[in-house]
Order: C-alpha cells, then sequence, then structure tokens
C-alpha cells in the first residue's frame, strides 16, 4: 500500500538494504530487495490545514505509516489530514506542546525506523530518504542540520541562529557530543532507541517536562549520553508557508538552558552517563 503520491524521491530505490534480526539491522551486499526497514513519519499538527496539502506532495512513496498527532487544532487541521492520508494513524495528544505530541506519536509508531517531521511546510519530507539512508549505514540517530554542507535555512533570523549556537556550544562543552544545530526539530532514529530517551509518560493528566519544544534537547543529550552513535543530515529549512509560529524564541530557549543544566546536574551526581532511570528522574524534578 503506497500512502502518498508517487512522484517524490521513492524510499523503495534506496540504496541501502537490510536485513533483520530481532530488531538489529545489518547491511545486505547481494542486492536484495526484498527486507528494508520500515519507516513511520510522525507529523505533529496544530492548526496547520493550508499547510498540509504542501507537506503530503512532498512526501516520498514507500513510507509504511504515518502518525499524525492533532494538537487539539480548531480549524480543519484533522479533515484535511484525513483527505490526504486516508491510511495514516491519527492521534489526538493527552496534554498540549509539541513535546506531548511527538511523545504520543512515538507510542503509536510501529515501524523500525522513526522520522520527526513537521506540518508547516519548513522541513521537507523530499529529504526522508537521506536519513532513512544513514541509519541504514550505521547510525543510531540521524540529526537534521542546517549548519552543514548541503544544509541552510530561508527561515531562521539572527536572533534565533546566535542563540542556537551558543546552546549548541554549551551542549558540545558539558557533553562532549559534536552537535552543529541542536535546536533543529527534524530527526530520525530506530525505533528500537526509545527507551534511552526515558519520555514523559503520555498519561499524566498534569502537564510534565518535555511537553514543549525542550523535548529536542532532550532527545539529543540523552542520545548522545547513552554513547548512540548519531550522524547529521544536512537539511533545509524553508519558511513556514501559512500561519504563526508556536515557537517563542526567548520562552522556549530558557527552557532548552534548563534542561541542559538539568541534565548536567544528573550526569555531575552519576559521574557522566545518565540511566534511563536518572533521566527520568531528572524529568520529573523540573515541574
Ligand atoms: N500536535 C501539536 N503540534 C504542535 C504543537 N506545537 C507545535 N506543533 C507543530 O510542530 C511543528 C513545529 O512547530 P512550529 O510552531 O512551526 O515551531 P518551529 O518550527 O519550531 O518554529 P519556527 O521555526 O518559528 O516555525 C508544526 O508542525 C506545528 O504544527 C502542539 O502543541 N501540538
Ligand atoms: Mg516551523
Amino acid at each position: 500500500m503506497s500512502l502518498h503520491s508517487p512522484d517524490r524521491l521513492d524510499l523503495s530505490n534506496s540504496t541501502a538494504r537490510v536485513e533483520g534480526t530481532n530488531g538489529d539491522y545489518h547491511l545486505r551486499c547481494d542486492g536484495d530487495r526484498t527486507r528494508r526497514p520500515t519507516v513511520t513519519v510522525i507529523v505533529p499538527a496544530m492548526n496547520e490545514a493550508k499547510n498540509l496539502p504542501h507537506v503530503a506532495a512532498r512526501m516520498p512513496a514507500g513510507i509504511d505509516e504515518i502518525v499524525f498527532v492533532d494538537g487539539h487544532s480548531v480549524d480543519k487541521t484533522v479533515e484535511v489530514a484525513k483527505s490526504l492520508w486516508p491510511y495514516a494513524t491519527f492521534v489526538t495528544q493527552t496534554r498540549t506542546g509539541k513535546g506531548n505530541a511527538l511523545v504520543c506519536g512515538f507510542s503509536a509508531a510501529t515501524s523500525d525506523i522513526i522520522v520527526m517531521i513537521d506540518a508547516d511546510g519548513s522541513t521537507d519530507p523530499a529529504e526522508i530518504p537521506l536519513f532513512v539512508d544513514a541509519l541504514v549505514a550505521g547510525a543510531d540517530f540521524a540529526k537534521g542540520t542546517r549548519f552543514a554542507n548541503g544544509g541552510g535555512s530561508s527561515d531562521i533570523t539572527f536572533g534565533r541562529k546566535l542563540g542556537n549556537k551558543a546552546l549548541n556550544t554549551l551542549v558540545n562543552l558539558k557533553f562532549g557530543s559534536k552537535f552543529s544545530d541542536l535546536c533543529y526539530g527534524y530527526n530520525a532514529f530506530w525505533r528500537r532507541h526509545v527507551p534511552v530517551m526515558s519520555l514523559p509518560a503520555i498519561d499524566e493528566p498534569e502537564s510534565q517536562w518535555g511537553d514543549g519544544f525542550e523535548i529536542e534537547t532532550l532527545i539529543n543529550v540523552r542520545v548522545a549520553n547513552a554513547g548512540l552513535q548519531i550522524a547529521e543530515v544536512p537539511s533545509f529549512e524553508k519558511d513556514r508557508i501559512h500561519g504563526e509560529s508556536n515557537l517563542n524564541a526567548v520562552r522556549d530557549g530558557f527552557r532548552v538552558l534548563r534542561t541542559i543544566r538539568s541534565e548536567q546536574r544528573v550526569a555531575a551526581t552519576t559521574g557522566g552517563a545518565i540511566t534511563v532511570a536518572d533521566a527520568a528522574t531528572a524529568t520529573a524534578r523540573q515541574i
């Protein structure tokens, strides 16, 4: 079953082929085309009805599952999404915020690989095969970056670029990571790594730390601390097509900063590596 228009880059033409053994994937060099990892794309959306047709038009063929996570939209987001992707899995998030939406999406996903994209037209779904290829080539986590050769942005402002750079430098210094674009939400990873992220529970009625835009930093830092192999994938961010951003650079920048400090405190008390339990404690302590 193909969920999307077939005129895009086709995942089934992706060069890498893999063989599955109990959740582990190994490259096959014999040209066997029968087994490739399955791919779920998570689409968090809040009032993005006008943007969704543009996102759908760029979706590559060969995606196995779309999990569409609605943020209690008050426009026709869900109706439009259902008409574009009738076979998608539709989820209404349990609380508010992009972080909670993503975690709800991860828990509904069933494929080997999870790809996180935005629904505002800024992240290009046609780049998904590049992320998948990075994972199939051996990475655990494929991190989109606007600041590597081949990447870029027509959307980022000077102030945000500066803030991102500062947060990025801080994380790399404190955690020994090599991120070039900490605050970019276009990423992909093997679903089996979700437990090391120790994400906030989705069934709690009260808001949790990680429910907001700080989710991306939480994930990045925890993945790096777990020693997973991170590959950066150049990506071009376009302008949001319609509507207003939900991100407040100052408020959300401080949430990112607070996340970094909290993860750092836990790392200091545990001697470096943060376990899943430590991460969960750090998340709970922020509230
Ligand atoms: N379900 C859900 N989706 C959200 C929520 N907040 C943001 N999103 C979606 O997450 C994606 C990114 O949100 P944006 O508001 O564009 O924020 P951003 O891309 O980080 O910031 P800009 O660069 O200013 O656009 C979009 O698809 C939004 O619709 C939310 O609370 N719930
Ligand atoms: Mg956006």
